[in-house]
């Protein structure tokens, strides 16, 4: 549950994405009408991202040598100070000016996680592969563990610091975002979701291995499936939300 703003910790992961950092910190920046902290936590780029952070007054940067999207994430949510923590990517992909909205609506319904989904914009910016691929995994996700989510995948959501730090997250990689997901939904933590609009990557490589996203997805979610414990607690839930 998160009913007030005591502070906000945005933590941003980056691997090579000098073309888009600036824009995505300094939009955070002007635009987040509460009190904040951006920290960045680059992967050692070998473009100028980490010359770019550094030289700005208002972001912490943090090193984080070994390679995973979602290391980068839990050395930076270690470092979080505030008590609910945005992830966004540093792509310029992600529609960061909606950080309120989503804040608001975390305060509003006193939800622990609000995810920003993709799949009302009009633009259907999402490449088809990846729309595919993210529909399926939701689908299992979904009926697993009796969520009604529409975009697991996405990247962009305001954390409850309290409920994550209370979950152990092990998957270094893209999995960890769908682990968070399935360790939520087994503690019985609130997950809505607010429509947002996305942006095709413009800027440099997507470091997003498909098929080894794939396979350790669906490898994190079928150990959840056949964890006795998750399964029962997840059924409970459920049971719990939806006769409420
Ligand atoms: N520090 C760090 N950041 C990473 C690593 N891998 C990815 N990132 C960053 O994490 C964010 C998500 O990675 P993306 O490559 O955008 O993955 P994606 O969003 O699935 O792919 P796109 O659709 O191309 O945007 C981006 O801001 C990356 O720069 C990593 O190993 N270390
Ligand atoms: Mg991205």
């Amino acid at each position: 549950m998160t009913s007030k703003v005591e502070m906000v910790s945005v933590v941003i992961p980056t691997l090579n994405e000098e073309d888009k950092i600036l824009k995505a910190v300094y939009t955070i920046h002007n635009d987040l009408s509460y009190p904040k902290e951006i920290i960045v936590v680059d992967g050692n780029s070998t473009d100028g991202t980490k010359e770019i952070v550094q030289d700005l007054g208002y972001c912490k940067l943090i090193i984080e040598p070994r390679r995973g999207y979602g290391l980068a994430l839990m050395t930076g949510m270690k470092n979080a100070k505030g008590n609910i923590i945005v992830m966004v990517d540093g792509d310029g992909t992600y529609e960061v000016r909606h950080i309120n909205r989503m804040i608001t609506k975390m305060i509003e319904k006193d939800a622990d996680m609000v995810l920003a989904t993709r799949m009302y914009d009009p633009n259907k910016a999402m490449g088809l592969m990846n729309f595919i691929g993210n529909k399926v995994i939701t689908t299992f996700y979904d009926f697993f563990f009796s969520q009604f989510l529409s975009d697991t995948q996405s990247g962009f959501r305001a954390i409850s610091h309290e409920a994550i730090d209370k979950v152990e997250l092990n998957e270094g990689d893209m999995a960890y975002a769908t682990e968070m997901l399935i360790q939520f939904a087994k503690e019985g933590y609130s997950m809505i979701e607010v429509p947002t609009t996305y942006k095709t990557r413009k800027y440099g490589r997507p470091k997003l291995r498909r098929f080894k996203s794939g396979i350790e997805i669906f490898s994190t979610m079928f150990r959840g499936f056949l964890d006795a414990d998750t399964f029962r607690k997840c059924q409970e839930n459920w049971k719990k939300t939806r006769f409420r």
